[in-house]
């Protein structure tokens, strides 16, 4: 493919031919197109997926289509996401060394990008599902997050070239509206899209619909989103993005990134692990789940000590940037300046961190995406009851968020919930 021929969508059946002379391709795989077996195999709401096998291996061959996947034609969406999915999974690898798949080619005007085929991972989604616990996800996650959220900050970076990345990435407006859109307001009003378990959350839909200070609470905390550029976000840090082994964690997909408030990637990705915390009740059938519920409050334990273990070192270590400079503190023999203005950063991103958690929750379970966790609990009544849990739950942080000082305190609130019978 030369990349000077219009965008076209690939299929099974043409990818061997538009992609046969693609050099990055044939080098990992094999020269010989024809022996190449292809499989479509994306399940995500937006993009074709291809898996690639040839002689010598095999690739992924990831492209945008000119609507979302999901709806179809009738919601167009550019293919530039590719773009900023390309841009970002370079500064994550950076930043995170080995955190994210390697890129083999970026073909801008296709709109695809060939990277490597990540096997035997699976999305760890489906491994929490069925109650798989893997034992370094926290400390991965962990990791990834504070480097990431940490070294692409003016915390760290050079502020001109934080500027020109800013400007780059402002571009990614549509990604950015359907987040604006279907997390922070669509779940909170009759919006065109939304859908629940009916009848049995009807009436706690029109509840929290009605619930003035979870609405004012939702809006600001979009209004922290739209305002606060202050890191190049993976934009969509759910458990959907993230494939795993037992000994391996990778992160994908971040077409959603820009750059925002440090907190809503930490706040998306404890949501997820709280809302599987949930939905285990209706994954039963073939056994308890205790030891898998406590698991993943473990998960969020250690996930949070992580990021603030990384964060804090390199705060100490590499704070180079524009920000909270070292000329004003450490280097005036003043240490507990800087981790004074430490704690305080922290503070914040916590505080922000469990709003946007709750909405996280509340948007999967009321808005247009809903997640695999409930929605593969085939017994409507009892994902209703889980579903319900959650949505109290996310209220209870949404609204109640400074109020609450602790990690076990919220861990303490979910398991609480979870055992209340009326629900
Ligand atoms: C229309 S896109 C719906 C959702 O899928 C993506 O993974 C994002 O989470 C987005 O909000
Ligand atoms: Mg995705």
């Amino acid at each position: 493919m030369t990349g000077k021929l219009p965008f076209e969508a690939l299929s099974v059946e043409t990818l061997a031919t538009r992609l046969g002379t693609n050099e990055a391709l044939c080098a990992k795989i094999g020269k010989d197109a024809a022996q190449w077996k292809v499989r479509e195999v994306g399940d995500g709401n937006l993009n074709l997926v291809f898996i690639v096998e040839g002689a010598g291996g095999a690739a992924v061959v990831k492209q945008a289509l000119p609507y979302v996947r999901l709806v179809g034609d009738s919601w167009p969406l550019p293919l530039k996401r590719s773009f900023f999915e390309y841009h970002a999974l370079t500064r994550q690898e950076a930043r995170a060394p080995g955190s994210v798949p390697a890129i083999y080619h970026f073909d801008e005007v296709q709109a695809l990008i060939i990277m490597e085929y990540l096997s035997p991972h699976i999305i760890l989604r489906r491994a929490l599902i069925d109650g798989r616990q893997l034992p370094n996800i926290a400390r991965d996650i962990g990791l990834f997050m504070a480097r990431t959220l940490f070294r692409g900050s003016d915390l760290s970076m050079v502020t001109k070239e934080r500027k020109a990345d800013l400007a780059l990435f402002a571009d990614n407006v549509e990604l950015c509206d359907i987040t604006e859109n279907l997390v922070f307001s669509d779940p909170y009003f009759d919006a065109r899209m939304n859908r629940h378990t009916s009848p049995q959350l009807d009436a706690l839909v029109a509840e929290l619909q009605a619930d003035r200070d979870l609405k004012v609470e939702a809006q600001r905390l979009k209004h922290i989103f739209a305002a606060n550029a202050e890191t190049l976000l993976h934009g969509d840090l759910h458990s959907g993005s993230i494939m795993v082994t037992d000994q391996e964690t990778r992160i994908i997909d971040p077409e959603f990134a820009f750059y925002g408030p440090m907190a809503f990637d930490i706040g998306m990705l404890l949501a997820n692990f709280w809302m599987s915390f949930f939905s285990q009740r209706g994954h039963e059938q073939q056994g308890k789940r205790d030891a898998m519920r406590a698991y993943l409050l473990d998960v969020v334990v250690e996930t949070w000590a992580v990021f603030r273990a990384e964060f804090s070192r390199l705060w100490r270590t590499e704070r180079t940037g524009m920000l909270y400079q070292k000329s004003l503190f450490e280097d005036q023999g003043d240490r507990l300046g800087a981790e004074q203005a430490l704690d305080n950063v922290l503070h914040q991103i916590w505080d922000d961190m469990l709003g946007f958690a709750g909405i996280e929750v509340h948007r999967r379970i009321l808005g247009l995406a809903h997640n695999a966790d409930f929605e593969t609990i085939a017994d409507e009544d009892l994902r209703a009851s889980c579903e319900a849990k959650a949505l109290k739950f996310g209220r209870h942080i949404a609204v109640n968020r400074r109020q609450i000082h602790s990690i076990d305190e919220v861990n303490h609130l979910a398991a609480l919930i979870e055992r209340e019978n009326s629900i």
